[in-house]
């Protein structure tokens, strides 16, 4: 049979679901490894594009990998490698909730440098709880960051609607903390989903890690990668430089610093250190940026 070009939609014990055209394959990679993945968890996530040719009961070998748009990728400390968990979306939603479990911006942080070449939406969930006026003034500085920024909740049928509209025509992979509400947002998006949800623990305040594959999702109007929560995100070993360029008020004035390249932490006549001086670069995102730098030196330093 000729061969054909599909969409993984999920990946389990290394048996591949691939929609195409002719519905439904389920499929293997030919020869075990594809050229080109060997340094990785995983060599396809969801939303990746691959050619494979199909065989008798819609049974599949994939033979490559389409060259990937975008994607969204974390370092599995487990394993000490790069896993992608999203590819070629139109956006990421990073999902986040006030409490149970608490908001923390670090992570909403790392998320953003974590997502190649893809947009971020930033998203509130359980806005139905108490927002303290910390997590308000943190959600308006994405937004004057320039991120899309949104409120949700479950029990707040217009804030799910307003999303959907938002979120008409395109691909997106929803990532976050266990328990934030992930899988219950995209059930109140696309009610066909019925992805499985639970309550978080009540004696550590976190989720139960209740989603344990990513999983595209596929609605008239909306395509969605489900992903599982994370506790700690750790950003993928990266050029140091790159992290900069991820957090946008570091990067338009990167240019002016007198060091080039420089990485912000002590160089002589810097730009961003004057920044964050004058109160123009929020303190706790610069140390988050120092952070993210520091935790990659780390695995860099483990890994010999
Ligand atoms: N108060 C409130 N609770 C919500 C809201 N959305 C989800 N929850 C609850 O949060 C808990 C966790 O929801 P899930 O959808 O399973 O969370 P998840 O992010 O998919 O978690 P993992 O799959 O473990 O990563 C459930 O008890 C939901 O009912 C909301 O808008 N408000
Ligand atoms: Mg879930
Ligand atoms: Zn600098």
């Amino acid at each position: 049979m000729n061969d054909l070009i599909g969409i993984i939609e999920k990946g389990i014990n290394n048996i591949y679901t691939v929609h195409s055209e002719g519905g439904n394959y389920l499929c293997r990679i030919k020869g075990k490894k594809l050229p080109g993945s060997e340094a990785v968890y995983n060599p396809l996530a969801p939303g990746d594009r691959v050619i494979f040719t199909p065989a008798a009961h819609s049974t599949g070998m994939i033979s490559s990998l389409i060259p990937r748009e975008n994607s969204f990728v974390r370092w599995n400390m487990k394993r000490g490698l790069p896993q992608v968990m999203a590819a070629n979306v139109d956006a990421v939603l990073c999902t986040t909730s006030p409490d149970n479990p608490p908001f923390r911006p670090r992570f909403i942080d790392r998320v953003i440098v974590c997502a190649d070449n893809v947009p971020v939406i930033v998203v509130l969930n359980k806005a139905d709880l108490p927002i303290n006026a910390e997590t308000s003034a943190r959600m308006n500085h994405y937004r004057h960051l320039g991120y899309t920024v949104f409120q949700t909740s479950m029990y707040q049928k217009v804030t799910i609607d307003t999303l959907r509209n938002f979120l008409s025509g395109k691909t997106i992979a929803v990532v976050g903390q266990s328990g934030v509400g992930k899988s219950t947002l995209i059930n109140a998006l696309m009610p066909e989903a019925a992805q499985r949800t639970a309550d978080i623990s009540e004696k550590n305040n976190r989720g139960k890690h209740i989603t344990n594959f990513a999983v595209l999702l596929k609605s008239e109007y909306l395509t969605i990668i489900d992903t599982p929560g994370i506790r700690e995100i750790q950003v993928p070993v990266l050029d140091l430089h790159l992290i900069g360029s991820r957090f946008p008020e570091i990067a338009r004035l990167q240019d002016r610093c007198s060091f080039q390249p420089c990485l912000h932490r002590g160089e002589p006549d810097c730009a961003v250190a004057a920044a964050v001086e004058d109160g123009s670069i929020l303190t706790d995102r610069y140390e988050s940026y120092l952070r993210i730098l520091e935790s990659i030196e780390e695995l860099k330093r483990d890994a010999y």
